[in-house]
């Protein structure tokens, strides 16, 4: 896969992209990485990017084209041109795997108030990462970076993504490494008997768990079997009788 990104601040990227998991991906040939600063196409002798709104009112906007000057010769490529923004699609690991399968991603930041309108016409997809306020697009480009490379084919291993929470449509229960016992805290003896059906029931009974307390809205949406179905009414109960 390659993944350009359209910035006015390149170096934000350098770190994040020769670290961990991307640095590997990068390194084993799965991800090619391009930055690309508008502002060497800026407009006069100070190289512009921004300028006032018209009809007024606070902050900058990014003038079209130097984005656009950026943007151009990527296209040509035949790539899937993605500008991230605050009033874009929000990010889901679904939107990550659709991203996933296209050869050729243009990652677009915008920064100030936003970029003019007439960006919008070289522009294939607008995505946020949520409704926080954030000063750019950059951050956020990094976080789609990040949950497009590591489920490319060989970044981690398969068993990593099968154990992802949203896979299944809930989140992860409880894990432990050494020491047995810390600070008073111990294992839960089950993940200690090496029988590993009763570890995995246990495991399922946990996630169901957490994800009941944490975040009952994606219990509607998960993958349950009829066993889950009745420990969830187990764990209702439960959870019921503690209040
Ligand atoms: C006053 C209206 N603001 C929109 C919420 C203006 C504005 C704020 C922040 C315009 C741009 C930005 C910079 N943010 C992004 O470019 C951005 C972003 C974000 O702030 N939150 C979540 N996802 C994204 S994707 C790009």
């Amino acid at each position: 896969m390659r993944i350009d990104v359209v910035t006015i601040f390149p170096e934000l990227f350098d770190l994040p992209l020769r670290t961990s998991i991307i640095g590997r991906a990068v390194g084993s040939g799965i991800v090619t990485f391009g930055l690309h600063d508008p502002r060497e196409h800026g407009i006069g002798r100070h190289r512009s990017v921004d300028d006032y709104p018209y009809g007024g009112g606070a902050g900058m906007v990014m003038r079209p084209e130097p984005l656009i000057a950026s943007i151009a010769p990527l296209r040509a490529a035949g790539a899937h041109v993605v500008l991230l923004d605050p009033a874009g699609e929000r990010l889901t690991d679904g939107l990550a795997r659709s991203l996933a399968t296209v050869p050729h991603l243009v990652l677009v930041c915008g920064r100030y108030e936003g970029v003019d309108e007439r960006v919008r016409s070289v522009i294939d997809r607008e995505v946020s990462i949520g409704d926080v306020v954030l000063t750019g697009g950059e951050l956020p480009a990094l976080v789609v970076i990040d949950a497009v490379v590591r489920i490319l084919p060989g970044a981690i291993t398969a068993e990593s993504h099968e154990h992802d929470s949203f896979a299944d449509g809930l989140l992860e229960g409880p894990q432990y490494t050494r020491p047995e016992s810390f600070a008073g805290m111990d294992v839960p003896p089950v993940l200690l008997s090496g029988n590993h059906g009763e570890v995995d029931r246990w495991r399922r009974r946990e996630a169901l768990r957490r994800t009941l307390e944490r975040r009952p809205d994606l219990i509607d949406g998960a993958a349950l079997t009829d066993a889950d179905r009745r420990t969830l009414e187990e764990l209702a109960t439960e959870i019921g009788s503690d209040a």
